[in-house]
C-alpha cells in the first residue's frame, strides 16, 4: 500500500494538472487534451479523494457541483461601495466628460484603458491567504448578498490562488455566453419551463439560486475588471497593471481590452466594438471608458455614485416612431399624478415597448403632443422610454389635446379626482405636477410603507416592494404604524413566508425602532424632505414634537429651507391622518427625538471617523460611543471624506484604504490624547 505522503502528492499533482487544463479550457479558450481525457483526469481524481478524504480540500476541482440549497443568502457589507457608471449616448456627450476631465487635470498626461461592457451582474470576490472566502452581488452598492457557494461552481473563478498576497478583492461581471444562453432556453422549452428573456436575466437568475447544483450545471463565465483592495502588497500604478496582475493571478480579463493613448483611439475603440458587436460570444452594451492611472482616479474621485474617471459610452439613443393610443396617470408615493403614454407596442432597439415617460403636462403642451399622435420614441440605456415628440406631417386632424384635469374627471363627485382613490386633486403653486391630496390614497399608501421601510429610510430588512404590497393588500398594514403592531402568525401566513422569515420581520420591525430622529424624519415620506434636509431639520428640532409645531416663519428661518419645503411640513402635520400615525408609533415605541448632545457647538462636529482594528481600552463600540459624544461622526467605511482613521490591532483593509488615499491615522494613543484635547 501507497504512504499517505505519496497518496497526497499524487493528489496534489493531480488538481495542479486539472487546474492547468481548467485555465487552459476556461480563461485562455485553448484547450491541450480532449474532453475524455479532461473527464477521466478528474474521475480519477474524484476516485482518490473518495478514497482518501482526508485530503480532500474545499479548493479541489471536484468541489464545483455545488453544496446543500440555502435558506436565505446572507448580507455582505462591501468594504467600500461598488460604484456605478455615467452614461454617454453620443459623441457629444463623450467629448463633453473628457473637456471636463482635461479641465480637471490641467495638462498632466494620462492615457485610457477601454473594455467591452459585458451585460451581466457585477460581483465581489474576496481571497484571504489565497483561498476564495466570499462572493458578492452588487446589491445597492453598500450591502450585496452572499453568493459564495453558487460563484464556487463557475470554472473561471479561481477557487485558490497561490502566490497572492494575504488578502484581497477583485471585481467583475458574471455573465451568460450566448451561446449557452440559446441552449438553456431550448432545453427548457423542451422542459416546458418559463424562458429567460435575454441571457442578462439568465445569469442574474442562475447565480441567485439558493440551490447552488442548479447555478453549476448553467453555463456562467466571468470578466474581471477591478482589483479592490490589496493588503500586503503595493497596488499597481496603472489600471492596465492592476488587469495584468489579475490576469497573472489566474483570473479570467477580457482579451479585448485595450489602452489607449488618446480620445481619437478611444473613438476608434469604439466603432470596432459596434461592427464586431454582434459576433461577440457574448453580449455587451457600450464600453467602459476608464482612465488609467491610479493616482489621477484617486484625485478625480467620485460624484454622488459616479467615478469621475470612467464612463460607460453606450451607443446613441435608439428610436422609433408608433402611435400614442392614450395618456394614463399613474399615482407616485408622494401623489404626484404621473402622465403615462399608452402606446401601440413598438420594437426600439431590440425592446418592445408600451409605455413611456410624459413627464407633466406643461411639457406635454409645449412639445404638442396628442392623443392619436404619431410619436417618436426613444430608449437610451436603461432609462425610461420617453416620448420626444409628435410627427405632425401624420396629423389627420383626429388627434386631441391632452387636459389632465379633464382626463381626470369624476363626474359623480363634480371634480378632477385621483384616478386611485377619487381624492380630491391640487397643484402646488410654482410646480409643474399635479398632486393627489388624500393621504390615505391607497396606492400611495404601499408605496410609502415600501419607502417607510427602505434602507436609507427606517432600513427594515425583508420589508420591500413585494412584502409592502401584500401586506397593504391583505390589511394586514394600511400605513406605516401598522407595521409596529403586526404579530409573527399573522406574517407567516402570507404567501410563500416561512416562520422564520417572518420572525426575521418581526425582529427588523423592533430594532428599527430605536432609528436616529433624522432616518424617522426621511421616512415619513413627507414631500421635498430628503434625507439630507431630514438631517438640518433634525438638528433644529431635535424631536418629532417640536418640528410638528413648528410655524412656517419658524421653518423659514432655516437657510435650506425655502418656501415649498416649509409649506410641505406644515400640510403635513396639519393632516389628522398623519398625527394618528405619529401617535401609534410613539405608543408602539418608536424613537421620537434626538438624545445624543446638538453635534454643531462640540469639538469634533462635522469629522468623520472610522474605527478598525482591536483597541485596547474600548470596544469599537465604546470607541463609536465616544466619537459621537463629542459631535463626530463614526462611519463604517473609509471614503475621501473620512477625517480620521483609528486603528488598533489587526486593522484590514480599511487602514490600507486610508493609507492610499492619505487619510489621517490614528493609534489608540493618539485618539486618547485627541479626547483628552477636546474635553480640555
Ligand atoms: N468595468 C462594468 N464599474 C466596470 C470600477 C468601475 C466599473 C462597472 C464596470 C466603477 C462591464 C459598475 C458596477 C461596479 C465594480 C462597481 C466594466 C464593466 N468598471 N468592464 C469603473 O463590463 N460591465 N460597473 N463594479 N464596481
Amino acid at each position: 500500500m501507497a504512504g499517505q505522503d505519496e497518496i497526497k502528492e499524487k493528489i496534489e499533482k493531480l488538481r495542479a494538472e486539472i487546474n492547468r487544463h481548467n485555465r487552459l479550457y476556461y480563461i485562455q479558450d485553448n484547450p491541450e487534451i480532449s474532453d475524455a481525457e479532461y473527464d477521466s483526469l478528474m474521475q480519477e481524481l474524484k476516485r482518490q479523494e473518495d478514497e482518501n478524504p482526508q485530503f480532500l480540500t474545499p479548493d479541489s476541482p471536484t468541489q464545483r457541483v455545488g453544496a446543500e440549497p440555502l435558506e436565505a443568502f446572507g448580507v455582505v457589507d462591501h468594504p467600500y461601495p461598488l460604484l456605478s457608471l455615467g452614461n454617454a449616448f453620443s459623441d457629444e456627450d463623450l467629448m463633453a466628460w473628457y473637456n471636463r476631465t482635461l479641465k480637471l487635470l490641467g495638462n498632466r498626461a494620462f492615457d485610457f484603458v477601454c473594455e467591452p461592457k459585458i451585460d451581466g451582474l457585477a460581483v465581489a470576490l474576496t481571497y484571504i491567504n489565497g483561498q476564495l472566502v466570499t462572493g458578492a452581488t452588487r446589491g445597492d452598492g453598500l450591502r450585496g448578498e452572499n453568493i459564495t457557494q453558487n460563484l464556487r461552481t463557475i470554472r473561471s473563478i479561481p477557487l485558490s490562488v497561490p502566490n497572492a498576497p494575504a488578502r484581497f478583492e477583485v471585481r467583475g461581471e458574471v455573465y451568460m455566453p450566448k451561446s449557452g444562453f440559446l441552449k438553456l432556453n431550448k432545453e427548457r422549452e423542451v422542459e416546458e419551463q418559463p424562458l429567460f428573456a435575454n441571457p442578462r436575466n439568465a445569469a442574474a437568475g442562475s447565480v441567485r439560486q439558493l440551490d447552488s447544483r442548479i447555478t453549476a450545471k448553467r453555463p456562467l463565465d466571468t470578466f474581471i475588471y477591478m482589483l479592490g483592495y490589496v493588503e500586503g502588497q503595493a497596488t499597481p500604478a496603472t489600471h492596465w497593471e492592476a488587469l495584468e496582475q489579475m490576469k497573472a493571478w489566474g483570473f479570467k480579463t477580457n482579451p479585448r481590452n485595450q489602452r489607449c493613448k488618446n480620445i481619437e483611439e478611444v473613438m476608434a475603440y469604439f466603432q470596432k466594438w459596434k461592427e464586431e458587436r454582434e459576433s461577440l460570444p457574448y453580449e455587451a452594451d457600450g464600453v467602459v471608458i476608464k482612465l488609467n492611472q491610479k493616482n489621477i482616479q484617486d484625485e478625480l474621485g467620485d460624484v454622488g455614485r459616479e467615478p469621475r474617471w470612467a464612463i460607460a459610452y453606450k451607443p446613441p439613443a435608439v428610436q422609433a416612431t408608433t402611435k400614442l393610443l392614450n395618456i394614463g396617470i399613474s399615482v407616485g408615493r408622494t401623489g404626484t399624478l404621473n402622465p403615462t403614454a399608452e402606446l401601440e407596442p413598438v420594437a426600439v432597439g431590440g425592446v418592445t415597448i408600451k409605455n413611456a415617460s410624459l413627464h407633466n403636462e406643461d411639457d406635454i403642451r409645449r412639445k404638442d403632443i396628442r392623443i392619436g399622435d404619431t410619436v417618436v420614441v426613444q430608449r437610451a440605456g436603461e432609462v425610461i422610454p420617453e416620448v420626444v415628440g409628435p410627427v405632425k406631417e401624420k396629423r389627420t386632424d383626429k388627434e386631441v389635446e391632452f387636459d389632465l384635469l379633464k382626463a381626470i374627471y369624476s363626474q359623480e363627485k363634480g371634480r378632477p379626482a385621483c384616478p386611485e382613490c377619487g381624492g380630491e386633486v391640487v397643484k402646488p403653486e410654482g410646480e409643474v405636477m399635479y398632486y393627489c391630496s388624500n393621504a390615505a390614497c391607497p396606492a400611495q399608501a404601499q408605496l410609502r410603507i415600501e419607502h417607510f421601510a427602505s434602507k436609507g429610510a427606517m432600513d427594515i430588512r425583508g420589508v420591500g416592494e413585494n412584502i409592502s404590497a401584500l401586506l397593504y393588500d391583505k390589511g394586514l398594514a394600511k400605513n406605516v404604524a401598522d407595521l409596529y403592531y403586526l404579530k409573527a402568525e399573522q406574517l407567516a401566513e402570507l404567501e410563500k413566508m416561512g416562520e422564520k422569515s417572518a420572525q426575521n420581520i418581526i425582529n427588523a420591525i423592533e430594532t428599527s425602532k430605536t432609528r436616529p430622529l433624522a432616518r424617522l424624519i426621511f421616512a415619513l415620506g413627507i414631500k421635498h424632505v430628503g434625507d439630507e434636509m431630514a438631517e438640518i431639520l433634525t438638528n433644529e428640532f431635535r424631536s418629532i414634537e417640536n418640528l410638528s409645531q413648528a410655524s412656517r416663519e419658524r421653518l423659514l428661518d432655516i437657510s435650506t429651507v425655502g418656501h415649498k419645503i416649509a409649506d410641505s411640513i406644515i400640510a403635513f402635520f396639519k393632516e389628522e391622518d398623519n398625527l394618528k400615525i405619529l401617535q401609534r408609533l410613539k405608543e408602539a415605541g418608536v424613537k421620537m427625538e434626538e438624545t445624543t448632545v446638538k453635534a454643531q457647538n462640540l469639538p469634533w462636529a462635522g469629522k468623520e471617523f472610522v474605527v478598525t482594528g482591536r483597541l485596547e481600552n474600548f470596544t469599537r463600540q465604546e470607541a463609536e460611543a465616544k466619537i459621537k459624544e463629542l459631535g463626530g461622526a463614526a462611519k463604517d467605511s473609509v471614503t475621501r471624506k473620512t477625517d480620521y482613521v483609528v486603528y488598533g490591532a489587526d486593522p484590514g483593509s480599511k487602514k490600507t484604504k486610508a493609507e492610499s488615499l492619505g487619510i489621517t491615522l490614528l493609534t489608540e494613543n493618539d485618539f486618547l490624547k485627541m479626547i483628552e484635547e477636546a474635553n480640555s
